[in-house]
């Protein structure tokens, strides 16, 4: 198949799922030609199967915003037509199903039918879509796509809940290469930064108010008062500023390290002892999966889809979110060396049912099905 992919090309979880899967396709022998305003960040690479588009956005003194949307429709239009696509994947509802929509009627005018599926991500329904200033899109575009899915089934029914969706959603989850995230031996840098055989715990995020980075150093503080142990941080974001005045204010700053925007983060997890996801809403959890690829147990809240993919009591533990005590006590469970190993296998053990070969060809499947009704709508 020919497959264009839309995505936002940074670092968030939608655009990493996006990028893995055209790697992923393109491996098996597929052309797939990904359309976005900038590289993909994991793009760097030549294959023979991949191609990228950058979408030019155009400026003009009148703008006081460019109209992104408008380039985005106007380059899936060409691409689609002098590339002779089968089918546009695009990631994340705003603005990428309504530009789809926008391409596809206008392809349609002259004789060109493309199948659009729309991949929902989170934000782009918990938060953003359900805005007033974008639901109306949202909605129309969801129903406009000739194929939908969501990462999860929390994601799913949420989708249901808060927009008039006609559509069957399917669910398939987020994926993992456990090639490239698996346990490295890295111990000169766990000697580094736990000189004393400190447990070291880490959390990975954008440091969005909404991944309550607060509840992992409250957590930590709590947890360093009956053992000794480290944090790590890796990201950054909004609430990086108000987390390193309260690592201050609480006097835990010789154990807190803000590493700040990292690629290769697998060779952190790879010294962890224990992940923490604290947030307040969460569609999937791709940092979670990444984790327990390496290896590390997790100590998460119930928001969203997380408790779909962190066994409760066997990768770690699911918690209420914002409670506190309760994270600490099942830290310090999890982290006691009789219990330690188990969680780790446990969790390595959850990651392989989520490998980019289990995963990949659910997309494939759900394409061929897609374009299949499609054609036969004609
Ligand atoms: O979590 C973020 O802030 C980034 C966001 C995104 O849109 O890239 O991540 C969402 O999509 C990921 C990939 O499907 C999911 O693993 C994340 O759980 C989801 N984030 C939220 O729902 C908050």
């Amino acid at each position: 198949m020919k497959i264009g992919i839309v995505c936002y090309p940074t670092f968030g979880g939608s655009g990493v799922v996006a990028t893995e899967l055209g790697i992923g396709l393109a491996k098996i022998g597929h052309e797939v030609h990904f359309i976005t305003y900038k590289q993909p960040s994991r793009l760097d690479f030549f294959s023979e199967n991949l191609y990228y588009h950058e979408v030019d956005i155009k400026s003009y003194p009148l703008f006081e915003h460019a109209p992104y949307e408008l380039a985005l429709a106007s380059k899936m239009v060409s691409v689609v037509k002098y590339e002779k696509l089968d089918l546009l994947h695009v990631h994340y509802a705003i603005p990428h199903a309504s530009a789809a929509y926008m391409a596809k009627q206008i392809l349609k005018t002259q004789g060109i039918q493309i199948p659009v599926v729309t991949t929902l991500h989170g934000t782009d329904i918990t938060l953003v879509g359900k805005d007033p200033s974008y639901e109306p899109v949202v909605t129309f575009s969801i129903n406009q796509s000739d194929g939908v899915t969501a990462v999860s089934e929390d994601l799913r029914k949420e989708t249901y809940a808060f927009f008039d969706i006609q559509r069957e959603i399917e669910v398939i989850p987020n994926f993992i290469d456990l090639n490239r995230f698996k346990r490295q031996k890295k111990e000169h840098f766990k000697l580094a930064i736990c000189p004393n055989g400190e447990k070291l715990l880490v959390h990975t995020s954008n440091f969005r108010k909404v991944k309550r980075v607060e509840d992992v150093i409250r957590v930590f503080y709590e947890v360093r008062k009956e053992i000794p142990a480290k944090l790590l941080l890796v990201g950054d974001g909004p609430e990086r500023d108000r987390m390193e005045r309260l690592c201050r204010e609480l006097g835990t700053c010789d154990d807190v390290r803000f590493l700040g925007k990292l690629d290769a983060v697998e060779e952190v997890l790879s010294v962890a002892d224990l992940f923490l996801m604290p947030s307040e809403k969460e569609s999937f959890g791709l940092a979670a999966l990444e984790a327990m690829a390496c290896e590390v147990p997790l100590l998460t809240s119930n928001a969203g889809g997380i408790p779909e993919l962190n066994v409760d009591g066997v990768t770690g533990f699911v918690s209420n979110i914002g409670d506190i005590q309760y994270m600490k006590e099942k830290a310090l469970y999890i982290l006691d060396d009789a219990n330690l190993p188990t969680f780790k296998k446990n969790a390595l053990a959850r990651a392989k049912e989520f490998d980019i070969s289990i995963i990949l060809p659910h997309y494939v499947a759900y394409y061929q099905k897609t374009i299949a009704s499609a054609l036969a709508e004609i």
